[in-house]
C-alpha cells in the first residue's frame, strides 16, 4: 500500500516545477494523468535532447510513474474528455503562463462547479502584484525571490544556484499545500485553490537572509566575510561561503585542488569543538590563547583563522580528511562532484539513486524520492511516452463506450484522426 492509494490526479503541469510536485505525488501512490497536448506534449520531451528522438532526460527525470493522455484540451471533444476527467479527479495541478488554463474554458468556478471536491493548485511566478502577469522560469524566481542577491561573492555579480529552488523548491511547496488540502477535504467534503507563487517559495528558502536584513539595523554581521574590514551597505550583502548560521563555516582547499575542481572540502568551525581543531591543525596555543579561544574573539579573525586550517586541509583529499574531522565530531562536508554522486554506493542502497530503464532510452540514472516513508515504499518507475496511456484512460477510467471513443477520435481531439475516419 501506499499513502495516497485511491488519489487520483489530473496533471495539467509542463517543464519543471509542476511535474516534480506531481512526480512526488506519484512516488507516494497517486494516480496521476498527465495531459498532453497532441503531438507535441511536455517540451522538455524535446529540449536537451541527447539521444536524438529520444525523450529527454529532462523530461523522464520529472514525470516518473505518471500516465500521459493526449488531449487537446482546446477542441470541443477534448474539452469534453476533460471535463469527464476533472468529474474523476481528486486533483487538477498546473503549471501554465497565467490566464491559459482560463482562456481553455477552466476557471476555478467551472472546475469546482464541475466536482465540487475537487482540489486546483497552481503554480505561477509571482503572486498577485505588479508582476502577476508575468511568465517565469527558475533562475528569474532566484532572481526576484532574494536569492541571486545574496549568493557569489561580494566583488562579484549576483549568482544563481544550480539547486532548482525556484522550480523544484517550488513544486515541493505545491506538494505540502495538495496534501493539506486533501487532509481538509475529509472534513469539509469540498475541495479549494492552493496556489503558490516561485516567487513567495524561493524566499521562503531565503527567509534567513531577510533576518539578516533586519539585524543589519542593529549593526553589521559579524559572521559575514567583510566583517570587521569591509564595508556594509543597507542591503544584506553576499556572503560568499560563509554559513547561514550561527556556527562560522567556509569551503577549503584541499590537496589536488589546482588540478581537481571539487577537491574542496566545507568545514565548520563549531564552537564545542575548538579544541579538537586546534589540535587537528596543530594550533594548540590558540585553545587558551585569549585571540581565539572563544567565538567571539574569533568573528574578526575568520579569514586568518580558515587560511590556517585550509593549509592542513590542503595536506589531506577531501576524504581523508572528513574521515579525521568525523572522529572528532567537527561538522564538515566534501565537495561532491555529481560524477561521484552517481558512483555513491550508498545513494543507491537506499533509492536516492536509481537506474531505470527505457523502452526507447535504455538505462539512464535518475534521484529518487528522497522521503523516505517506512509503510509507502517509493519505486521509480519509467515515464510515460507522449500518449501512451490515451486509450486505457478513456476506456478504464472515463469509461467512455467504443463508439464514443471512436467518436473523439475521429474529431482529432486525441491526436490525429485515424485515416478510416478522416476519409
Ligand atoms: N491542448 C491545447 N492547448 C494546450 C495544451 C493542450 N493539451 N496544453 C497547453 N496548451 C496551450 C495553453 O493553453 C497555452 O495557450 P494560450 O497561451 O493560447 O492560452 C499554450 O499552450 C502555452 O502555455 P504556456 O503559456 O503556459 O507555455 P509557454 O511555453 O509559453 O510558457 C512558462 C512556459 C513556464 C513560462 C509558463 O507556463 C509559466 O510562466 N508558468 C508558470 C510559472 C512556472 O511554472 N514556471 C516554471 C517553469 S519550469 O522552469
Amino acid at each position: 500500500m501506499k499513502a495516497l492509494d485511491g488519489v487520483r490526479i489530473l496533471d495539467f503541469t509542463h517543464v519543471q516545477s509542476g511535474p516534480t510536485c506531481t512526480q512526488l505525488l506519484a512516488w507516494f501512490g497517486a494516480d496521476v494523468i498527465k495531459v498532453e497536448r497532441p503531438g507535441v506534449g511536455d517540451i522538455t520531451r524535446g529540449q536537451l535532447q541527447d539521444i536524438p528522438k529520444v525523450d529527454s532526460l529532462y523530461f523522464t527525470m520529472l514525470n516518473h510513474n505518471k500516465r500521459s493522455i493526449t488531449v487537446d484540451s482546446k477542441h470541443p471533444k477534448g474539452k469534453e474528455v476533460i471535463e469527464a476527467l476533472i468529474q474523476t479527479c481528486d486533483v487538477l495541478v498546473e503549471n501554465f503562463a497565467p490566464g491559459a488554463l482560463d482562456r481553455m474554458g477552466f476557471t476555478w468556478e467551472r472546475v469546482h462547479a464541475l466536482n465540487p471536491r475537487m482540489i486546483m493548485a497552481s503554480i505561477k511566478g509571482f503572486g498577485p502584484g505588479p508582476y502577476e502577469d508575468c511568465k517565469v522560469y527558475e533562475n528569474v524566481a532566484q532572481c526576484a525571490g532574494g536569492s541571486a542577491s545574496t549568493t557569489g561573492f561580494d566583488d562579484g555579480p549576483p549568482l544563481v544556484t544550480g539547486a532548482q529552488i525556484g522550480d523544484s523548491g517550488t513544486g515541493l511547496h505545491l506538494a505540502l499545500g495538495i496534501v493539506c488540502a486533501l487532509f481538509q477535504r475529509n472534513a469539509t467534503g469540498l475541495g479549494q485553490k492552493v496556489s503558490v507563487a516561485m516567487q513567495d517559495g524561493v524566499l521562503n528558502l531565503c527567509r534567513v537572509k531577510l533576518r539578516d536584513q533586519q539585524r543589519l539595523a542593529h549593526g553589521p554581521l559579524t559572521e559575514y566575510p567583510q566583517y570587521p574590514h569591509g564595508t556594509f551597505g543597507d542591503a544584506v550583502p553576499r556572503a560568499g561561503n560563509a554559513s547561514g548560521g550561527g556556527q562560522p563555516g567556509w569551503i577549503l582547499k584541499c590537496k589536488d585542488w589546482e588540478t581537481d575542481p571539487n577537491a574542496y572540502i566545507y568545514f565548520i568551525c563549531q564552537a564545542p569543538v575548538w579544541e579538537p581543531i586546534c589540535d587537528v591543525i596543530g594550533k594548540p596555543e590558540w585553545k587558551t590563547d585569549p585571540g581565539y579561544a572563544k567565538p567571539a574573539a574569533r568573528l574578526p579573525k575568520l579569514k586568518e583563522i580558515f587560511d590556517t586550517i585550509e593549509h592542513w586541509t590542503m595536506t589531506k583529499d577531501k576524504f581523508e580528511a572528513m574521515d579525521i574531522l568525523n572522529k572528532y565530531d567537527i561538522p564538515c562536508g566534501p565537495i561532491l562532484s555529481m560524477k561521484e554522486i552517481a558512483e555513491e554506493q550508498s545513494l543507491r542502497d537506499t533509492g536516492t539513486v536509481v537506474e531505470v530503464d527505457h523502452p526507447t532510452r535504455g538505462k539512464y540514472l535518475s534521484v529518487g524520492n528522497p522521503i523516505k516513508m517506512s509503510a509507502s515504499v517509493s519505486e521509480v518507475k519509467r515515464s510515460p511516452l507522449l500518449g501512451e496511456h490515451t486509450g486505457e484512460i478513456l476506456r478504464d477510467v472515463l469509461r467512455f463506450d467504443p463508439a464514443r471513443i471512436a467518436e473523439i477520435e475521429a474529431s482529432g481531439a486525441i491526436g490525429a484522426p485515424t485515416r478510416a475516419a478522416a476519409e
